[in-house]
């Protein structure tokens, strides 16, 4: 689990193949010359490639559609068409990929340059060379190139939040939040103003970043349900690093050491082991009179509990309100960030590279193999997915190549069907926008 922050729907159709070519050989002594039409090219495919440099999936909200590219038709003296050049779109790290009809996740893509097949092109026609036989020695019979395949995918971004920010509620968690970064969350003098957690892109110095999560606010008893209870956590599994935020004015009239404590057990009642991260202990509001006294108490109650050579973590002071205090804070947690190892809960990937078991053509094909619908006394529309596959690739310019098409569609069993159903010779029969008479 992580935040779903950022979601893009897309729809990918692949390149079509480039159609086969009929065409004969023309030789002095040869009376009918050899067929000679070569294959077409295979159709681009679109591959999702990750880039570190992007962090979200704004830019598919404003180009939604892609399309490969087709591939190049067959020519004449046996000249096979070029493939086409595949598509990369670039998505940012951590993008989920699921097929947006079933939900199924097709691909969860971490690495800098990982790739993800999304779409296949279609693959190119075979030209009449290849159909010459010993009793059909010049056949005019090529094969259009295969459709692309369409899919619509989902891409979901779940931003993987570097750092948590926890704390009491009012404690300042989301206006330190929105003092350095870029996110805008909604900040409130009352108890539990974040109901959801916020995230937020920090930005120290030249190139070095990270993503801050600010959660609602925790209190006594929130892993029993208290107040909005600790389920949300589970937005920060993958945080390196906890900046654990107290109020130093003690405005509400807690004490910020027993803040401190009570968050730490709240922390580890939780089963993500949240407390096994590094923490800075952020003293925040500290442009209030009272919060001065108020962290020398509480720097001395940490080493009585815990000792003076006790490995404690550092204190930060700062003012969300009046921004002293935030590049050292910045500075501190980017480092801290940067010497902690990400934190596993899982072993790796689940998704095994399964792009051809979900993609197969031959997977695909076989599923619906025809469709029969009549739409009035003499008229059949035919439909499915293999059906419509054939036909788009049948070349019906040739009179042998609509042959061809016509076997197949019988020992699919489509005659028989129709017959079955009721179609008399001379019914009409529909396939895609074509009409023949069928025949018994
Ligand atoms: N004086 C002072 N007030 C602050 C400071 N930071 C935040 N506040 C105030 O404290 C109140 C609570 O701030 P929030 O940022 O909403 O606190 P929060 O921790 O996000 O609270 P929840 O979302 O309810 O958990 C607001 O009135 C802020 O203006 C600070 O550094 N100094
Ligand atoms: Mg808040």
């Amino acid at each position: 689990m992580a935040l779903f922050l950022d979601t893009a729907k897309i729809e990918l159709r692949a390149g079509k193949g480039g159609d086969g070519a009929v065409s004969f050989r023309h030789e002095k002594f040869v009376p009918d010359g050899g067929p000679w039409g070569g294959d077409g090219g295979r159709g681009g495919d679109i591959f999702l490639i990750v880039d570190e440099g992007l962090n979200t999936l704004m830019d598919f909200r404003y180009h939604r559609i892609w399309k490969g590219n087709a591939g190049e038709k067959g020519m004449t003296k046996g000249m096979h068409g070029h493939g086409a050049e595949d598509i990369y779109l670039n998505v940012p790290e951590g993008t989920t990929v699921k097929d947006a009809e079933t939900g199924e996740v097709l691909a969860d893509l971490r690495e800098n340059g990982e790739t993800f097949l999304a779409a296949k092109g279609g693959r190119g026609g075979r030209g009449n060379m290849r159909f010459a036989t010993h009793n059909n020695p010049a056949p005019e019979v090529a094969e259009n190139g295969e459709p692309g395949q369409e899919h619509t995918l989902m891409l979901e971004l779940r931003v993987l939040a570097d750092v948590g920010l926890v704390g009491f509620p009012s404690v300042g968690k989301s206006t330190l939040l929105s003092v350095i970064s870029n996110a805008r969350p909604k900040i409130g003098a009352y108890h539990f103003t974040t109901l959801v957690p916020n995230i937020g892109m920090v930005h120290v110095g030249y190139g070095s970043s990270f993503v801050v999560a600010d959660m609602p606010g925790l209190i006594e008893g929130a892993h029993q349900g208290a107040g909005l209870g600790i389920e949300f956590l589970r937005h920060i599994e993958r945080t390196r690093v906890l900046l654990h935020v107290i109020d130093m004015s003690a405005i509400d009239g807690r004490d910020p050491f027993e803040d401190y404590l009570t968050i730490n057990s709240e922390l580890e009642s939780y089963d993500l082991r949240l407390l096994e991260r590094p923490q800075i202990i952020v003293a925040n509001k500290m442009d209030m009179p009272q919060s001065v006294e108020n962290l020398k108490e509480f720097k001395k109650k940490l080493i009585n509990k815990f000792g003076e050579f006790a490995d404690l973590p550092q204190i930060i002071e700062i003012s969300a309100l009046t921004k002293d205090g935030l590049s050292g804070l910045l500075e501190a947690t980017a480092d801290l960030v940067k010497h902690t190892g990400e934190f596993k809960l899982y072993e790796d990937d689940q998704f095994a590279e399964s792009d051809e078991a979900y993609y197969g053509f031959e997977d695909e094909v076989g599923k619906l193999e025809f469709s029969v619908y009549r739409e009035d006394v003499s008229t059949w529309v035919l439909g499915g997915v293999k059906l419509e596959r054939l036909f788009k690739m049948t070349n019906f310019d040739h009179d042998e190549s609509v042959m061809k098409f016509s076997r197949q569609l019988r020992s699919m069993g489509v005659d028989e069907e129709l017959r079955r159903r009721g179609a008399k010779d001379g019914d009409i029969v529909r396939i895609v926008k074509f009409e023949f008479e069928f025949v018994d």
